[in-house]
């Protein structure tokens, strides 16, 4: 997979180069290419700001310089152009599903903006062309979207074939699409079996696979009704068998 990141602070993105997306990058699984947005503004300051039409506090980035810049990167791959990610806290929510959308994909553009975002015209002129979302990760406001775009990458890549070490780890994910869908993935455990006095829950050292499928099942409705009311909300009646609901009734949450 292609990802190109247009910004005006392209050093955000050394954390690219570690670990589990550096890795895939130094195996050309993941192709990263940063550009500086202040290359196509063409004033003495190299401006990419301006005050907001309609007044009101903050700046605006300018539609001259986001033109130009993603001009020149559709041009320099094939005419099928990216999908291209506006980070915004107006957009829609980053989720799972989205990253596995996006990671099926062959080419990504990020535009993460600062200031109080960029001119709309720039998503009306290239929503035209190939298709545009404006992408929020969560309800609170960052100083700018390198962090979004770092966020989404990481979610992205690690989903990318060859990426993962062990294709299952993907599989299990909380919010992974499957029989735990929407249920937090519940506390996990190693060696030794005790520490400091506290002892990892017998079952676990059982060997029975189902009687710890079904405690790891437990945990998760727990976690999940202790932290996410509104996935335990979400979950279809036809998901839970009979040990569940009365779990939830002993939690209580009687269905
Ligand atoms: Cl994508 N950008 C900014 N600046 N703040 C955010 C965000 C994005 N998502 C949540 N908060």
């Amino acid at each position: 997979m292609r990802v190109d990141i247009i910004s005006i602070f392209p050093e955000y993105f050394a954390p690219l180069d570690v670990s589990l997306i550096g890795k895939a990058r130094e195996r050309g699984i993941l192709d990263v290419r940063l550009h500086q947005l202040r290359d196509w503004a063409h004033d003495v300051h190299r401006t990419v700001d301006d005050t907001p039409y309609g007044g009101g506090p903050g700046m605006v980035m300018k539609p001259g310089p986001w033109g130009e810049a993603i001009d020149a990167v559709l041009a320099t791959g094939p005419a099928e152009p990216p999908r291209i990610i506006v980070p915004t806290p107006s957009g829609v929510p980053f989720t799972q599903r989205l990253a596995m959308e996006y990671a099926a994909e062959p080419w990504l553009l990020f535009t993460p903006a600062r200031y109080e975002g960029i001119d709309s015209r720039v998503m009306a002129e290239y929503g035209a062309r190939t298709r545009v979302d404006e992408v929020g990760i969560g309800d609170y406001v960052l100083a700018g979207g390198e962090v979004a775009v770092l966020v989404m990458v990481e979610a992205v890549g690690r989903l990318l074939p060859g990426v993962l070490g062990n294709a299952r780890s993907a599989v299990d994910d909380s919010f992974a699409p499957g029989a735990m869908e929407n249920l937090l993935e519940g506390p996990v455990y190693t060696k030794p079996p005790e520490w400091r006095g506290h002892e990892v829950p017998e079952v676990l050292l059982s060997g029975h696979h189902g009687k710890i499928a079904r405690w790891r099942r437990d945990e998760a409705l727990r976690r999940t009704a202790g932290n996410r009311l509104d996935l335990l909300a979400a979950l279809d009646p036809a998901s839970l068998d009979e040990h569940d609901r009365r779990l939830l009734k002993e939690l209580g949450f009687p269905s």
